[in-house]
């Protein structure tokens, strides 16, 4: 019988054990800064890659875990519940990185919920539903787009046959070949045929405003909306020192000009509107070569999807200005499209008493980052917790969050996992 009362409220987690392993997984595509940072490159499907899931599959093995693997590459480590028709309460994250990624961006949700695990199983405590935690293929999309691409794929948001064939950006291959050359193309089907019965992701908020506020605990309320696109901006390669200035069609200008248009149509929509171009790449890249052709990708989002499609028509006008004004053209591929998405109110009310009782302060907030949450908000009732970002930093090797912060937020996770899997 599920064991609840005063014994399970006052279950903690043991937040040395769940450091060491976020330590022990940061050393695998380490990446050290100038200044002792200590971050991660574990670019999706890379061996790095490959070497982080094996050593998670290692722990959720050591830790009795039903394990599956789907077709996608999305990994499961499921504790049985004392009903084995139960849906199960899901918790989990993603263990890809970006070039320059930090030690918790993923992690922590992964192995926070390996840690609420083997408390449950250390304290002898039962749970009515069986509890998952699983980690998603390719969440950060930098390698292959979209992002979230297997919660997108495990809630049935895409066809996996289609997400096998997405072809990466630094070298070419498709997803499928790479998950079948580090051993993750798995056999269990896709989507899920098992829906969750809750998902509660917990995650570092990568922003400034729990810092800033003092504030222990994000009480998440949903994701922005996401807009991503490669333009492709095709000119003429000429002589650097002979070709005069009105006889150029650059594309390396054309770029430059939709780089700044994009940074003023942010400040100009204001608060809540962002726009990035994180990629811009020249052929044939050369210093007296006026450029034949510019790729590069434009991030916009924002949390209200009417000024987000606004957005991106005027940044289609803009574009099509400036290559018409230069000479050039433009080619467009959509990487990555996903609506702004409210989480549960009941998993967010339930997150935010947790907090509560357990006596940390919380505040309600978006997030601004993509989450495997928002998909699997789809099918379950989801929300998410946030930990402080110190210096509001991530995607960055220097991103850090301090151990009693990480404490506190796997607190909140085991009593929002308690209470979802202890009722029918
Ligand atoms: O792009 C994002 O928001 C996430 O890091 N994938
Ligand atoms: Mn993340
Ligand atoms: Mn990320």
């Amino acid at each position: 019988m599920a064991q609840t009362g005063r014994a399970a409220a006052d279950l903690r987690v043991d937040g040395s054990r769940l450091w060491e392993r976020i330590e022990a997984l940061g050393e695998i595509g380490q990446v050290l800064g100038p200044n002792g940072e200590r971050g991660c490159a574990r670019l999706a499907l890379t061996d790095a890659d490959r070497d982080g899931r094996d050593l998670v599959v290692s722990w959720m093995l050591d830790l009795g875990l039903q394990v599956t693997v789907d077709a996608i590459g999305n990994v499961v480590g499921t504790r049985p519940g004392s009903d084995p028709q139960a849906a199960p309460v899901m918790t989990g994250s993603h263990i890809d990185t970006v070039r320059t990624g930090g030690r918790f961006d993923g992690n922590l949700g992964v192995l926070a919920g390996l840690e609420v695990i083997e408390t449950l199983e250390q304290h002898g405590i039962t749970t009515l539903r069986p509890i998952a935690v699983g980690f998603f293929t390719d969440e950060e999309g930098a390698r292959f787009a979209p992002d979230m691409l297997g919660s997108l794929v495990y809630v049935g948001g895409l066809a996996v046959e289609e997400a096998l064939d997405i072809v990466a950006v630094d070298d070419g291959a498709t997803v499928g070949e790479e998950l079948a050359r580090i051993g993750y193309a798995g056999s269990t089907p896709c989507p899920a045929a098992v829906v969750p019965h809750a998902f509660v992701e917990l995650h570092i908020e990568q922003g400034p405003v729990l810092e800033d506020e003092g504030i222990a605990i994000g009480v998440v309320t949903g994701v922005q909306g996401i807009s991503w696109t490669e333009l492709t901006i095709v000119g003429q390669s000429a002589h650097a020192g002979t070709t005069p200035m009105g006889m150029r069609h650059d594309p390396g200008y054309a770029a430059a000009a939709i780089i700044v248009a994009a940074r003023e149509l942010a400040l100009r929509f204001g608060a809540g509107q962002v726009a990035t171009v994180g990629r811009c790449e020249f052929t044939p890249d050369l210093v007296n070569v006026v450029p034949s052709e510019v790729l590069l990708t434009l991030d916009l989002r924002n949390s209200d999807d009417a000024v987000l499609q606004r957005a991106e028509v005027e940044l289609r006008g803009i574009c099509n200005d400036v290559a018409a004004a230069e000479g050039v053209t433009l080619g467009r591929r959509t990487l990555a499209r996903f609506e702004p998405v409210e989480f549960d109110a009941g998993m967010i009310e339930l997150v935010e008493s947790t907090a509560a009782q357990l006596g940390l302060s919380s505040r309600r907030m978006p997030s601004g980052a993509g989450h495997d949450a928002q998909m699997l908000s789809r099918v379950c009732p989801t929300s998410m917790i946030f930990v402080p970002s110190v210096g509001g930093l991530s995607h960055n090797i220097a991103e850090l969050t301090e151990r009693a912060d990480i404490e506190a937020g796997a607190n909140v996770l085991l009593h929002t996992l308690l209470a979802t899997a202890t009722t029918p």
